[in-house]
């Protein structure tokens, strides 16, 4: 029996287990990849480690989320990522250089590879066919030090993709087509892997912003085939010699199949507040515009920022519109402006922002009370624009470019002829905004500033998990409503402390107070609970506010990985209308929990408030529940040290 291409590259890299999906595999890790918003917390992970170097083939930390500098905080953060990047063997891409998926993309990624990042959108990297996994900040440094990365054998998708886009549609309303398909649960223990005689048609920038996507999907990642687009873009980029073809067999038997037909395809948005509330944008024609971003990790390509250049080229910014366009990387910033398509943005009225993530994370831009926003980005979760009134709607650059002009959501299929943008024989090449690591020998010092605090570390598990319910949320909570991140809360991403007292308060101001009050407690969610970003601090801040264990109806992948390796228990409600018997402040406890956990897969919660008692269930690898049992990954890795 034939393999996927995604079960290709596992093979390839399989550590421990079996590749059955749903039991526990291990592969090595190539490459790895942080940010600045993650990467304090991964580093002083890979300080308590105490490993010299990392054991990677590359590993490169990115500034590119917390940019603004209002404050010492994040030159702060930038300086000890400068510094222990440095010591320990890891490039360092300086702010400014872009956003760490386009220019990982562009510069570092090579087919066949594995990488882990500590950011949830690093599946961009399977456009370029590598198996590109988002993970919490701990996970990335084990695998800096050469430890395998851990995860659950994922069932594969193939999606098919037959036909070619027609004029306007773009990559943006393939994914968005995908969501519609899929929801933000449907891609939970899954790879989503594309195939069929479409892919030939997609340049890898388009493939890219796909599997970027995919993260809203909630899938472990996504991943293109590596093919002939693939070497003309390496080969474009001046690394041919990183090409390596790759597909899957014909014979391979995927777990589940969809179709989407490219030329069928129109114009998509997602509407507030869910990447998967999708809605063809002629049916919402109309629709008065306040804001309009271009940019983010998703669509901030060359081509991308091409094609807006070309739909505003003459044209003027609607008076009613703020059109700020975030180019990703320096490259594309540097090819704009030496060809004149930066010219003609500015021109239009667009403001131009420094090639980082800006507005997508809430860094600045945060719209007018209860404006439309329209957003190339990947995600619209309410509040994430700074704004909570904002409406988000996530579209193409197309539709987005012309939206700003005309003021109203628009579908660019109006604007008639097919717009081709080449794709460069050449980028344009100058790695000197990457710092290489001090040489062989060297040792310097590593710099931190008054910013950088300790993380809080668990205790083993006691014998009764006990605590009063904090906080009841709904479905689908994401990780910005567990731990927000806009301008004022981004710079304190190594001061858990500080973002304590802003943890859940989207869903009740009142959280870190009840939390405190208490002595910690128990978190109980509905479905796909923590969806969203990689960010460990959902997990470590709510650790550091005496949280023992979360009961939701279902996980989002990365979020129950950090809570594990934190030593925060995830249990899943067996039945889940239980989840109606459970009351805000009632006393739960779990009673002989390491027997319960060593036993098997159901654990008994006891509601000491009212006299009942439910089933849960808690479905791990045994490594897992020694991680629990331990409390958390770091003293689970000192104890086997
Ligand atoms: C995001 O898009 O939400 C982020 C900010 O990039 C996060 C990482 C973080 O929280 O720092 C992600 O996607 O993982
Ligand atoms: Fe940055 Fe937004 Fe991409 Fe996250 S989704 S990496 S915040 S651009």
């Amino acid at each position: 029996m034939g393999l996927t291409l995604a079960q290709k590259i596992i093979k390839e890299h399989l550590v421990s287990g079996e590749m059955k999906a749903g039991s526990e595999i291990s592969i090595r890790i190539d490459q790895t990849l942080t940010q600045d918003s993650t990467g304090t917390m991964a580093y002083l992970q890979f300080e308590a480690m105490g490993i010299p170097k990392v054991k990677t083939k590359k590993s490169v930390a990115y500034i590119d989320h917390n940019t603004i500098q209002a404050g010492f905080e994040n030159a702060d953060d930038h300086k000890y990522i400068q510094t222990v990047t440095s010591r320990h063997g890891i490039y360092f891409s300086r702010p400014g250089n872009g956003i760490c998926h386009q220019v990982h993309l562009e510069r570092f990624g090579v087919p066949g590879m594995t990488l882990l990042g500590s950011d949830s959108h690093t599946p961009t990297g399977g456009g370029i066919g590598m198996l590109a996994i988002g993970a919490g900040g701990l996970d990335v440094a084990v695998a800096m030090g050469g430890g395998a990365y851990f995860l659950s054998m994922p069932k594969i998708v193939r999606v098919n993709l037959t036909g070619k886009l027609t004029s306007w549609v773009s990559a943006k309303d393939v994914i968005l087509e995908v969501l519609r398909i899929l929801s933000v649960k449907g891609g939970v223990g899954k790879i989503i892997e594309y195939a069929g005689e479409g892919v030939a048609t997609l340049s890898v920038p388009e493939r890219a912003t796909i599997t970027n996507m995919g993260a809203e999907l909630g899938a472990t990642t996504s991943v293109f085939p590596s093919d002939e687009v693939t070497r003309a873009f390496l080969r474009a980029q001046g690394r041919e010699e990183d090409f390596m073809p790759l597909c899957a067999d014909s014979d391979a038997v995927y777990d589940e199949e969809i179709t989407v037909d490219l030329s069928s395809l129109t114009s998509l948005t997602a509407m507030p507040h869910s990447p998967d509330n999708v809605k063809k944008v002629s049916e919402l024609g109309g629709l008065p515009v306040d804001q309009v971003f271009i940019g983010s990790c998703t669509n901030s390509s060359y081509t991308d920022m091409m094609k807006t250049a070309a739909i505003l080229k003459g044209k003027s910014v609607h008076p009613n519109v703020s059109l700020v366009i975030g180019p990703g990387s320096k490259q594309v910033l540097h090819m704009l402006a030496e060809n004149g398509a930066l010219a003609d943005m500015i021109d239009a009225g667009a403001r131009i922002l420094e090639c980082a993530c800006g507005p997508c994370i809430g860094m600045g831009q945060a719209p007018k009370t209860g404006a439309v926003s329209l957003r190339t980005n990947n995600r619209n979760f309410e509040g994430r624009s700074g704004t909570k009134s904002a409406q988000v709607y996530i579209v193409s650059p197309e539709t987005a470019a012309l939206s700003a002009i005309t003021g109203t959501l628009t579908d660019p299929s109006l604007l008639g002829d097919r717009l081709e943008i080449e794709m460069p024989e050449h980028f344009y090449n100058n790695d000197n905004m990457v710092v290489a690591p001090a040489p062989e020998g060297q040792e310097p010092e590593v710099v931190r500033g008054p910013n950088i605090k300790e993380f809080p570390i668990n205790k083993p598990m006691g014998n009764t998990v006990e605590g009063k319910v904090l906080i009841r949320v709904e479905d689908n909570i994401t990780t910005d409503h567990i731990m927000p991140s806009n301008a004022s809360l981004l710079p304190f991403r190594s001061n858990i402390p500080h973002l304590s007292s802003y943890c859940l308060t989207p869903c009740d101001p009142e959280f870190p107070a009840r939390a405190k009050a208490n002595g910690g407690g128990i978190i109980v969610g509905g479905s796909n609970y923590g969806q969203g970003s990689s960010r460990e601090h959902a997990a470590l801040v709510p650790l550091y506010l005496g949280v023992r264990a979360v009961i939701a109806k279902s996980f989002a992948r990365i979020h129950m990985a950090n809570l594990i390796n934190s030593g925060i228990l995830p249990l899943t409600f067996a039945k889940e209308s239980d989840y109606d018997n459970v009351g805000l402040e009632d006393m739960l406890a779990i009673e002989n929990a390491p027997a319960q956990l060593a036993q098997g897969e159901e654990i008994t919660v006891k509601n000491i408030t009212r006299g009942t008692e439910f089933k849960t269930t808690l479905s791990l690898s045994p490594r897992q529940k020694d991680i629990l049992l331990a409390g958390g990954l770091l003293n689970y890795t000192k104890n086997n040290a």
